[in-house]
């Protein structure tokens, strides 16, 4: 929609509440239109990044089952599903927003895209090539989309033919074969599962084209599917590193809290995510794409397009740079989080090359700085532009965005610093540092050693 077109179709239902609700008020339909508009964007804007209900539960913020999630700090999202082969266009018409919520945005029948199941034949897809990616990334831990809101299930279960392989061509179990390339690897592998909205199941949230909400079981839907198939998950597969719920809507605090300890009753050391709702996760979940403005002194988590879509889109081509996503990274764990980054492989199994690019550059960096991100925490320097920082016991890692010229850094604030180096520098040569009361000067080289972010660590006097 561009600012010259004033042409917006609404979709029928949503017309016909406006059309009653403008009756109501007396004022003209695209006034109401306007204001309800206005609304809604000072709303999002005025979001918090971390929302209290999808917050961490407070005894699970000491609790060490975490601490390799704590380490981690760098985590593969990957979003694959049926999605995937309409890949955001529907009979010939691109479909707005992210790809994976094609089915709802288009109002697809659930006969109509039911039938996609038949075609879904992804016959390039490599477990040991997946994983491999997300190792050279330097990320830690996989969250793959067991089933998303469209009710399609990557694994075979026995509660529904709706699955990978019962319904497809493909016939193998996607679920399977990363678990073994998980532990062959050395990755964490963990499962996203859409526990409210449900577009494919006649009593889950989310479908209102097929089905008449009057006449919806939402507690059935819970009990008689969604907890057999999260047993099935945390069954079949091994240990899971952390069950990722989303979008908790309508769950209420009992179905919260009995999801949460089915899980951590079938697996004690499987971590669950705070977008089971109520505020009951073993850590917190930001928004979709959202940083907080400083550090949070809870467990939490961003989860991150390196586009602007999850699922699969062919003509989403506004990739992230390296340096920004690399960016992000920092900033984000200098906020004491985890990034959550997302990949959206193709109908044919494979991840788009550029996510690929992007990754392996990531993981090229953290090769070599990687010591200031994993296991640390947020360090003293923080709401500066030029840089952030982390810290371990005894050293404080500068994480310098913008060089200056010259290459002087200063800060203060720290405490008494020992010495300092450059991270990437294999011989650790001492770099001089002068203090005088808080103020430090630490001598880096003239030129900026690396575009994206230079790391000095300083050790501390304790
Ligand atoms: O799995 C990914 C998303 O599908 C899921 N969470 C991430 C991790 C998600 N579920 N709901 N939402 C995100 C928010 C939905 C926003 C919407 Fe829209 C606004 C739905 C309809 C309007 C975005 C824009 C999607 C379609 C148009």
């Amino acid at each position: 929609m561009s600012d010259e077109d004033r042409t917006v179709v609404l979709n029928e239902s949503l017309a016909k509440r406006f059309r009653e609700l403008a009756k109501v008020q007396g004022v003209e339909m695209s006034e109401l239109v306007n204001f309800m508009l206005s609304r809604a964007l000072d709303w999002q804007g005025s979001r918090p990044a971390i929302a209290e209900e999808r917050g961490q539960r407070s005894d699970a913020r000491s609790d060490p089952r975490l601490d390799w999630w704590r380490e981690a700090r760098f985590g593969m999202f990957i979003h694959w599903g049926l999605y995937a082969i309409p890949a955001g266009e529907w009979k010939g018409r691109r479909i707005p927003g992210i790809g994976e919520w094609i089915m709802k945005r288009a109002e697809i029948p659930v006969a109509e895209y039911e039938q996609l199941a038949a075609q879904f034949n992804p016959v390039q897809f490599d477990a040991a090539e997946w994983v491999s990616i997300a190792k050279r990334a330097g990320q830690k831990y996989m969250v793959i989309t067991s089933k998303h809101h469209d009710g399609f299930c990557l694994f075979r279960s026995e509660f529904t033919d709706y699955n990978m392989v019962d319904a497809t061509p493909f016939g193998r179990d996607p679920l399977k074969e990363l678990a073994e390339e998980c532990q062959k690897q050395g990755i964490r592998l963990c499962f996203y599962y859409s526990q409210t909205q449900d577009w494919h199941h006649p009593n889950g949230d989310g479908n209102d084209w097929d089905y008449d909400e009057a006449n919806k079981d939402f507690a059935s839907y819970v009990e008689t599917y969604v907890v057999p198939q999260v047993r099935e998950l945390l069954t079949n597969y091994g240990p899971i590193g952390l069950i990722w719920f989303d979008t908790p809507k309508a769950m209420t605090a009992e179905q919260s809290r009995s999801l949460l300890e089915l899980c951590h009753q079938l697996q004690p050391d499987c971590l669950v995510s705070g977008r089971i709702g109520n505020t009951l996760g073993d850590y917190a979940s930001a928004g979709d794409n959202r940083i907080p403005d400083r550090a949070v002194a809870i467990d939490w988590e961003t989860p991150a397009t390196i586009n602007d879509t999850w699922g699969f889109k062919y003509y989403d081509h506004n990739w992230k740079s390296t340096k920004d996503l690399l960016q992000k990274l920092v900033d984000i764990v200098s906020k004491g989080g985890n990034y959550l980054l997302n990949v959206g492989p193709t109908a044919e199994g494979v991840i788009p090359r550029p996510s690929v690019d992007r990754l392996l550059a990531m993981g090229e960096w953290l090769e070599v700085n990687g010591e200031a991100v994993y296991g640390t925490v947020p360090g003293p320097i923080q709401g500066v532009s030029w840089c952030r920082s982390t810290a371990k016991p005894g050293k404080i890692y500068l994480h310098v965005f913008n060089w200056p010229e010259g290459g002087q850094i200063e800060v203060s604030g720290l405490g008494q610093v020992e010495g300092a180096y450059l991270l990437s520098d294999p011989a650790q040569a001492p770099l001089s540092v002068e203090q005088h009361g808080d103020e430090v000067t630490i001598a880096g080289p003239a030129q900026s050693p690396d575009a994206i972010d230079t790391v000095l660590v300083l050790t501390m006097d304790s």
